[in-house]
C-alpha cells in the first residue's frame, strides 16, 4: 500500500477505531431538539422535515421570499410529472429522492388530458391518483406548488388539453364561451383535490399557478381562471409562469394572479443577468423561477439524451443556479427533476417516449452527478438561512482576474454576504486563479491572505463564498470553501466544506480567545491572530477528508475539507433528535430515531459500500433498511459500519416469440359495417377541410394513435389515382391500399397514389383503406388553437374522374368511451391488435405462428401494413432490490418501420426505425413485475416491402440497487378482463 493511499484510508476510517458493537450511556439531548427548529441566525427554519408535515400553516411572502408561518424559506422546488410515470411506488420513490437530496419541494402539472377522456368525465383512480400522490408528498415532508393549467404545455399531447377539447368552436386560451365551460369543468374536478391538500387545511399545497406562459391577450380569461381557483377554496398565493426570462407579463392589472414567476432556460447559451429585473415591476414577489432549465427535451431524430447530457450536466448546473442565486432569486423549480416516460399517446409530435429530459433523476429512477451536485445546492440554499432576505452588495469590486465574475448579496438583517465567483463565460472551461476583496462587518480582507494560494475556478464551475456568517455555535469570518451544510449534535457542530480536487482553501472563524486545534487528519495549517480574534485555516481540497476538531469552552466545532465528489457522497437527514450526516450509501431515503436512542436508516446501495455516521453520541443502536448493523465507533467521533453488495440478479434472454400479421382493414373483403360513417358536413375545426364531408378523427371521437378510413366507391374506370393528404402531424406517417392492392405510404402530408392496372373493378364497389398514425396532438405554445390541427384526412380526391368516395373510419375501440379506462385514454389506439387484446396479457396466441428474432419478414414473404410479435417471460428479483430494467431494440436503421411497444398491456413506448435516435425503452415497475410474469406484444408497421420483420429484442439491467421501495403492481386488466371473456 502506498503511503499517499494509507493516509487517505485512515483518513476516512478513522485512526486508533475502538471496537464496541455500540452500547454506551444514553444522554438525551432534549436542547439539541429545541436548537433544531429554528437555527440560530435569523428567523427562518427549515420545514418540511423528514417527519412529514403536520398541521394547519399559512403561507405569505415579501419582495424578498416565501414564508410558511410568517417564517422564510429559500425554496428548492423539482418538477415531477407523475402521468410520466405510470406507477405510484415509481412515484414514492421519486419523491423519496428528492427528499433526500435537499428538495423542499415538488411542482407538479396536472394534465388535464391524462384524466379527461370525454367531456364531463373525469378519472383520478390507479395511476391517474393525485390525492395519493399529494398525501404521498406530504407525508415524505415536500411542500407541493401545483400547476393545473388549464393549458400546460410540457411537450405532452395538445399540450395537456384533452383530444375532444379539439373540437371546439371558440378559440382555446380566451374567454370563449364553450372553452370558459370545458375548463371550468376541469377545475372543478382538479381544485378541490388541491385545495383539500393545501397547507391551510392540513396539507402541504403551498401555491397554486394559473395558466402557463400565457401570451395572448386576454385578460378577462386570466382572471377567470384566478377567480375560480379562489371560489373553489384555493387560498394559498396564486402566481403565472411568465414565457422565457422576466418580460413582465400579468405581474399587474386584470389577470394577475398574486404573485409574479417566469420561467428560463438559457440552455448553453450566454447566461443572462436578467434574473433579478422583476423586481422593478413586481416589487412585491420575490424573484421566483417557476421552471429554470434542468436539461433538455430531445426530439424524434435527435441527438439523444446521452449525448445532450454531456452538455447539460452538473457544472452547468452548478454555474447556473448558483448564478441565478446570486441575483437575488429565493424561489426556484427545476425543470424537469424527473421527466419520466412519454408513455402510450403521451408525447406531442415533437418529441419520442423517452421524455429523460437529462434530468438529475434518471428516466429509471437512477442517480447521477446532476443528481448529486443538486444534492450540494439544494443543501447549501437551505443551509444558509439568511439567503432568504437579501439585497444586492453593489460595492463589490471586481475579482483580479479579469476572466472572472463576482455578484454579491447580503442580507438587510445579519448582514451575512454571500460572493458568487464564476468565469464571465458560463461556459468557459479555463482553469483561473485569482483573489477577492470582500468587505464585511468583520473587516476587509483579500482572499485568501495566505501568500502562494488562490481562489481557484478550475473548469465550468463556481465558486459560493460565505461571509460573516453564524456557523451553528460559532462565527464564521469567510470561508473560500463552499459550505455543504452543518449540523449541531449536542455541544458540537460539525461542518462540512468543499472545493475542487486539489484547489486551495481558506477558512477563517473568530474567537473571543485562542481555541485548542486538533487536526486530526488531514493536512491543515492553523493560526490564530489574538489582535483580530482571527482563527485561519489552509488547506488543500482532495478526496480524502481532512477532520479539524476546534475546542473553545465547552463548545467543539468539527470541520471536515474535502473535495466536491466526495462531499456529494454525504447525506444529511432531518431527525427527532436533529439533522445526522451518513456518509457512503448509493442514496439514505430516511432517518428517523426509535427509542430514544436507536437510528433507523433507510436506503438504497449499489456496491458493497463502507458507511459513516455522525450522529449524536446518545446513539446506540443503528439499524440499515431494519437489520441491526455492527457499528464502530471512530476516533472521529463517528460511527462506521460495512454494508453488502446487492445480490446478483439474472436477466432472461427473452425467446419464444409469436407472431402474427394483421392489416385486415386494407383486405377488399374486411366488413366494414360496424364503422362510423364520416358523414359529417361541418366542423369547428379552423382548418377546413378539402373532402366533402369531415375525415377528422378527432370529430368522430378518436384522439389517439392509429386511425383506418375505408372509402368505398362505384369506379367508372376512369379513376387513374387519388390525391391524399394524411395528417398525423410532424413525424406522421400514413400508408394507402385500394381493394387490398398496397399503394405505399407517406410523410405527413400530400402524395399522389397511382392505381396500377387491373385493380380497379369497373361499375363495382372499389375500396380506398388509409391507415393514419397520429403523433399526438400540437402545443397550443402561441395561443393559435394550434392543438386542433387535423389529424386524419384533410384531402381524398380521385384522379381521372369525379367520383364520389363513401368514407367511414374506425379509432381506439369505443372512441371516448374507453374498453380499458384502468389504463386511461393515453393508451387507446386504434390498430387492429389494440383494438381485439393483441397487447393485453393472456391473449390466447397459442395459433400464431412460431418464429425467432432478428425476424427477416421479406424472406418469409411477409407484406407491408401491421405485424404482430408476442412472448412472455419471468422475473423473480429479490425482496428490498431495484433493478431498472430498459428493452433495447437491436436493428440497423435503413429498414423503414414504426413499432408500438406494449408490456402487460402498457404501451410503454413507440419506436421508428428508420429516424431514432431512441432504441431503448425504460420498463417502469408497477407495469411490470420484478416478481412474476411478464408480457410484451409488438406492433411493427412496414411502411415498405423490404423493411418488414423485426431486430433483436434484448432486456437490459441498468442497474442493481439494494434498497428500493416496494413494487405495487398497477390494475393489470388481462384480455378476459377487458373483452369480457371467459
Ligand atoms: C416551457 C413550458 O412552460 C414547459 O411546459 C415546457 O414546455 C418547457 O418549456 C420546455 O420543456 S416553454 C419555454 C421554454 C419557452
Amino acid at each position: 500500500m502506498n503511503n499517499n493511499f494509507k493516509k487517505v484510508l485512515m483518513c476516512l476510517l478513522g485512526v486508533g477505531i475502538y471496537i464496541s458493537a455500540v452500547t454506551f450511556p444514553s444522554k438525551i439531548y432534549a436542547d439539541t431538539i429545541q436548537k433544531k427548529i429554528s437555527r440560530n441566525n435569523n428567523d427562518s427554519f427549515t420545514l418540511p422535515s423528514s417527519q412529514g408535515l403536520k398541521g394547519i400553516h399559512n403561507v405569505s411572502y415579501d419582495h424578498y421570499s416565501l414564508m410558511i408561518d410568517g417564517k422564510r424559506i429559500f425554496l428548492y422546488s423539482g418538477e415531477f410529472d407523475y402521468w410520466r410515470l405510470p406507477s405510484q411506488s415509481g412515484w414514492m420513490d421519486v419523491l423519496e429522492k428528492m427528499k433526500a437530496a435537499g428538495f423542499n419541494a415538488v411542482t407538479i402539472y396536472f394534465n388535464w388530458g391524462f384524466h379527461s377522456p370525454k367531456q364531463g368525465k373525469y378519472d383520478f383512480s390507479g395511476i391517474r391518483d393525485v390525492d395519493k400522490l399529494l398525501t404521498m408528498a406530504q407525508k415524505i415532508g415536500l411542500y407541493v406548488v401545483a400547476r393545473p393549467g388549464p393549458y400546460i404545455n410540457a411537450e405532452t399531447d395538445g399540450g395537456g388539453y384533452p383530444g375532444w377539447l379539439t373540437t371546439q368552436q371558440g378559440r382555446a386560451r380566451t374567454a370563449s364561451q364553450d372553452y370558459t365551460a370545458a375548463y371550468e369543468q376541469w377545475l372543478s374536478a382538479i381544485d378541490p383535490i388541491i385545495e383539500k391538500h393545501q397547507i391551510t387545511n392540513g396539507g402541504s399545497v403551498i401555491l397554486y399557478q394559473v395558466e402557463n406562459e400565457y401570451t395572448g391577450g386576454d385578460a378577462l380569461y386570466m382572471q377567470n381562471i384566478r377567480d375560480k381557483a379562489r371560489k373553489d377554496g384555493i387560498n394559498v398565493p396564486t402566481f403565472h409562469n411568465d414565457k422565457s426570462g422576466p418580460k413582465g407579463r400579468w405581474s399587474s392589472g386584470t389577470g394577475a394572479p398574486d404573485m409574479y414567476a417566469y420561467d428560463s432556460y438559457p440552455g448553453l447559451a450566454a447566461i443572462p443577468s436578467y434574473y433579478g429585473d422583476p423586481r422593478k415591476f413586481a416589487p412585491n414577489s420575490p424573484v421566483f423561477l417557476a421552471e429554470l432549465g434542468g436539461g433538455w427535451f430531445d426530439p424524434w431524430g435527435g441527438k439523444s439524451y446521452a449525448i445532450l447530457s454531456k452538455n447539460y450536466n452538473a457544472n452547468y448546473e452548478n454555474v447556473l443556479y448558483n448564478h441565478v442565486v446570486s441575483e437575488g432569486a429565493t424561489m426556484m423549480s427545476i425543470y424537469m427533476t424527473y421527466g419520466g416516460t412519454n408513455w402510450g399517446y403521451l408525447p406531442f409530435p415533437g418529441v419520442y417516449s423517452s421524455y429523460d429530459y437529462t434530468a438529475a433523476i434518471s428516466e429509471s429512477r437512477q442517480l447521477g452527478s446532476k443528481y448529486n451536485e443538486e444534492k450540494l445546492l439544494a443543501t447549501m440554499y437551505r443551509t444558509l438561512t439568511p439567503l432568504t432576505k437579501t439585497d444586492p452588495l453593489t460595492t463589490i469590486e471586481a475579482p483580479s482576474n479579469p476572466n472572472l465574475l463576482a455578484n454579491a448579496i447580503e442580507n438587510s438583517d445579519t448582514k451575512t454576504q454571500f460572493y458568487i465567483l464564476r468565469h464571465s463565460n458560463g461556459s468557459s472551461i479555463s482553469n483561473d486563479n485569482t483573489t477577492l476583496k470582500i468587505q464585511s462587518a468583520d473587516g476587509i480582507y483579500i482572499l485568501p491572505q495566505e501568500p502562494g494560494t488562490s481562489i481557484n475556478i478550475n473548469g465550468q464551475e463556481s465558486k459560493f463564498i460565505v461571509a460573516n456568517f453564524q456557523l451553528g455555535s460559532e462565527h464564521l469570518v469567510y470561508s473560500t470553501s463552499n459550505l455543504y451544510t452543518y449540523v449541531t449534535q449536542g455541544n458540537r457542530d460539525t461542518a462540512i466544506f468543499y472545493g475542487g480536487q486539489e484547489s486551495d482553501g481558506e477558512t477563517v472563524l473568530r474567537y473571543k480567545n485562542q481555541p485548542k486545534v486538533t487536526v486530526l487528519c488531514g493536512n491543515v495549517k492553523s493560526r490564530y491572530d489574538s489582535v483580530s480574534g482571527d482563527l485561519r485555516l489552509n488547506y488543500k481540497h482532495d478526496g480524502s477528508i481532512s477532520r479539524v476538531m476546534i475546542k473553545d469552552d465547552n463548545k467543539e466545532l468539527m470541520l471536515l475539507f474535502t473535495t466536491d465528489i466526495t462531499a456529494q457522497t454525504f447525506w444529511c437527514e432531518d431527525t427527532s433528535i436533529g439533522e445526522i450526516l451518513v456518509r457512503g450509501p448509493y442514496l439514505v431515503r430516511s432517518a428517523s430515531i426509535r427509542d430514544r436512542n436507536k437510528l433507523e436508516l433507510q436506503g438504497d446501495t449499489d456496491k458493497a459500500s463502507d458507511i459513516e455516521v455522525f450522529a449524536p453520541t446518545s446513539v446506540n443502536e443503528i439499524k440499515w433498511n431494519g437489520e441491526k448493523v455492527k457499528a464502530l465507533q471512530t476516533s472521529y467521533l463517528s460511527y462506521t459500519f460495512s454494508l453488502l453488495s446487492p445480490e446478483q440478479v439474472l436477466i432472461p434472454v427473452i425467446t419464444n416469440w409469436k407472431y402474427s400479421y394483421e392489416t385486415n382493414e386494407a383486405q377488399s373483403e374486411f366488413d366494414d359495417s360496424s364503422w362510423i360513417s364520416a358523414n359529417k358536413t361541418t366542423t369547428n375545426n379552423p382548418v377546413k377541410p378539402l373532402t366533402p364531408t369531415v375525415l377528422y378523427a378527432d370529430d368522430y371521437g378518436f384522439h389517439h394513435g392509429v386511425v383506418w378510413f375505408r372509402g368505398h366507391f362505384k369506379a367508372s374506370g376512369k379513376e387513374t389515382g387519388i390525391i391524399l393528404d394524411g395528417e398525423g402531424g410532424t413525424n406522421g406517417a400514413y400508408a394507402v391500399w385500394i381493394n387490398g392492392f398496397y399503394l405505399g405510404a407517406s410523410l405527413s402530408g400530400i402524395k399522389n397514389f397511382t392505381f396500377p392496372k387491373n385493380v380497379l373493378k369497373t361499375s363495382d364497389d372499389n375500396v380506398i383503406s388509409v391507415m393514419v398514425q397520429n403523433m399526438g396532438h400540437d402545443e397550443d405554445g402561441g395561443c393559435k388553437d394550434t392543438h386542433k390541427s387535423p389529424r386524419g384526412l384533410v384531402q381524398a380526391s380521385l384522379q381521372g374522374d369525379t367520383t364520389s368516395i363513401f368514407w367511414s373510419i374506425q379509432g381506439n375501440k369505443g372512441g371516448e368511451t374507453l374498453i380499458d379506462p384502468v389504463r386511461g385514454a393515453m393508451n387507446a389506439g386504434g390498430l387492429y391488435g389494440e383494438n381485439n387484446g393483441w397487447t393485453l396479457p393472456n391473449f390466447p396466441d397459442k395459433p400464431w405462428k412460431q418464429v425467432t428474432l432478428p425476424d427477416n419478414g421479406k424472406q418469409r414473404g411477409v407484406a407491408p401494413g401491421v405485424s404482430w410479435y408476442r412472448t412472455t417471460f419471468k422475473l423473480n428479483f429479490p425482496k428490498m432490490s431495484d433493478v431498472p430494467l430498459a428493452l433495447y431494440i437491436k436493428d440497423n436503421n435503413t429498414k423503414n418501420y414504426r413499432a408500438y411497444i406494449y408490456v402487460n398491456g402498457w404501451l410503454i413506448g413507440q419506436y421508428i426505425n428508420s429516424l431514432g435516435p431512441q432504441n431503448l425503452f425504460s420498463l417502469p415497475s408497477g407495469v411490470l413485475d420484478p416478481n412474476g410474469k411478464n408480457t410484451i406484444a409488438i406492433a411493427v408497421w412496414a411502411l415498405d416491402n423490404n423493411s418488414t420483420g423485426l431486430g433483436e429484442i434484448i432486456l437490459q439491467k441498468l442497474g442493481n440497487y439494494s434498497g428500493g421501495v416496494p413494487v405495487k403492481m398497477n390494475d393489470n386488466p388481462s384480455y378476459k378482463d377487458v373483452f369480457n371473456k371467459n
